[in-house]
């Protein structure tokens, strides 16, 4: 059983960020399904554009099967290459901190002035992100961070999409990781492929081993830092 390392903390925030449609919203959804045995849909997931879809900051906590979870995942409007210079980066940075407020709705113009009321100036331990996990595609393969959860491995390797069980044999998946670990510069063992719920009716043990396996990892690194800023 998993509990919190810090007697301040009720929860342990998680933020999710990753570039436009990369499954963002699916992931946080597929991590409430694999806990709850049925499908969720708190976080909505873009159906059909290719543009950003997610535009507030949600956090969405996490629940099982007999109660809430202490973890919340803060879902965040996607990253395209033309705002990587803009406003987003640093109101990510300010969302790691804690100082974005909830339903905060994202401004492609100008980041979160210090004077706006969505500003959180004095935010709590508990207010602030102790994982930052990045969210990529299998085929498209970007970014900078700690963990990586790499989506769609469905319909990155056919051998995949008919047997979810052979992610770690497939040698398109390994691949994958690799370049993902060499151009991001991140071990293979902090990426994590996956595939997410989008078009089932039901869980699946194959897809919730991924999922949860992901989510364990996410959470041990989360409370390993937050022991540290505790002892800080
Ligand atoms: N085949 C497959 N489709 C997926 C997977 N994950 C997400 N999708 C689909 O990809 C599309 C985008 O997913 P979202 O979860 O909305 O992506 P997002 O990162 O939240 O997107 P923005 O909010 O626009 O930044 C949806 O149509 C999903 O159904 C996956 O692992 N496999
Ligand atoms: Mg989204």
């Amino acid at each position: 059983m998993f509990s919190v390392n810090h007697p301040d903390v009720k929860h342990i925030k998680i933020l999710v960020a990753g570039q436009v449609g990369a499954g963002k919203s699916s992931f946080i959804n597929s991590v409430n399904n694999a806990f709850r045995g049925r499908m969720t849909s708190e976080a909505i997931v873009d159906q059909s554009s290719g543009k950003s879809f997610t535009k507030n900051l949600k956090s969405h906590r996490v629940r099982g099967a007999d109660g809430d979870l202490p973890f919340v995942l803060t879902d965040i409007m996607g990253l395209q290459p033309e705002v990587l210079e803009g406003s987003q980066p640093e109101d990510i940075i300010k969302a790691i901190y804690g100082h974005v407020k909830d339903e905060y709705k994202f401004n492609e113009e100008e980041p979160l002035s210090h004077t706006s009321e969505d500003y959180v100036s004095d935010p709590l331990l508990s207010d602030q992100a102790f994982c930052l996990v990045y969210i990529v595609e299998a085929n498209t393969i970007e970014g900078i961070p700690q963990v990586i959860i790499m989506t769609k491995v469905d319909e990155a390797c056919p051998l995949v999409k008919n047997d979810l069980k052979k992610v770690y044999t497939s040698k398109k998946i390994k691949e994958k990781m690799q370049l993902c670990s060499e151009m991001i510069g991140v071990p293979m063992n902090c990426i994590f492929p996956v595939k997410n719920y989008h078009d089932e009716i039901d869980t699946d043990d194959d897809v919730d081993v991924l999922i949860l396996k992901a989510f364990d990892q996410i959470v041990n690194f989360a409370n390993d830092r937050l022991m540290n800023a505790a002892s800080n």
